[in-house]
């Protein structure tokens, strides 16, 4: 059992050595009335899932699985953007260790590095009535692992951060940096207290933007320009002949 330092007040992380899934042992600690919020982080998921049912591969060594567990009791539109602003604060937070490669965001929630995904955020909510029960937020990092050994479907699209970044970093401050990325994109989306926008907080560290993108919306495939996002979270397209369209859930893909 450890401890991140936030604000003055501790956070306590549980750690595992293997679990299921990060998402899945808050949800129990949850049921088990575990003081929130708390972290959960494991070297190894037997069970890491992303979403829509997808895995998150998770049997290779070196790699982070942290799962933070809030009880908001909040209206749900407070939960929004949630995942957006962790992403934009833990890019940030991991940019400084690794200097030399740009860390971006591929809307809506993966952290890329040229092209490539090192990391993906998973954000599960329960409601009561009209409120909020819970937020678990989940993220999966590539940390010191070495991309090459990866089953061979994720060799070309993963990385990690010793990948691009070219040094091994050291797993507690990684762990203790994202849990604080958290909790300030806790602070700066749930309890509205940041008086950053989020549009230009995003333009910056978007991995999609001037590129030409698919997206299937309504069942119908689009194709158009990316354009940073508006204040909805939605991504913004511009189609060849300049019409507007915003996607507001879903994948979108690079155009070959
Ligand atoms: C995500 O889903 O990207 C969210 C992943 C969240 C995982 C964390 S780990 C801690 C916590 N506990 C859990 O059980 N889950 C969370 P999605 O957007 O659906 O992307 C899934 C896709 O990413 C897969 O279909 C693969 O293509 C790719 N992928 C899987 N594992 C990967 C890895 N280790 N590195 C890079 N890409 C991966």
């Amino acid at each position: 059992r450890y401890y991140t330092q936030l604000n003055g007040s501790k956070l306590e992380v549980l750690y595992f050595p293997v679990i299921d899934s990060t998402n899945s042992e808050a949800e129990r600690q949850l049921s088990h009335r575990r003081k929130s919020p708390f972290a959960i982080a494991s070297s190894c998921q037997t069970k890491g899932r992303g979403r829509l049912g997808r895995e998150w591969h998770s049997a290779t060594a070196d790699n982070l699985y942290l799962s933070v567990g809030f009880e908001p009791n909040i209206p749900p539109q407070a939960l929004q953007h949630f995942t957006l602003w962790a992403g934009i604060h833990i890019c940030r937070a991991l940019q400084s260790l690794t200097p030399n490669a740009a860390l971006k965001i591929k809307w809506p929630n993966d952290l890329h590095c040229d092209g490539r995904k090192f990391a993906g955020m998973l954000t599960e909510a329960k409601m009561d009535a009209d409120s909020l029960r819970s937020i678990i937020f989940g993220i999966g990092l590539n940390v010191n692992s070495n991309p090459t050994k990866y089953p061979s479907e994720l060799r070309k699209s993963a990385t990690s951060l010793y990948a691009v970044g070219g040094k091994e970093l050291s797993m507690n401050q990684v762990a203790a940096k994202v849990i604080i990325a958290i909790q300030t994109a806790y602070d700066t989306c749930i309890l509205d207290n940041g008086s950053e926008s989020l549009v230009e907080a995003w333009a910056p560290l978007s991995s999609l933007s001037g590129k030409t993108v698919t997206a299937i919306m309504n069942n119908q495939e689009i194709t158009g320009t990316a354009s940073g996002i508006d204040e909805t979270g939605a991504l913004i397209l511009i189609a060849a002949d300049g019409s507007v369209q915003k996607v507001r859930a879903g994948d979108v893909t690079l155009k070959k």
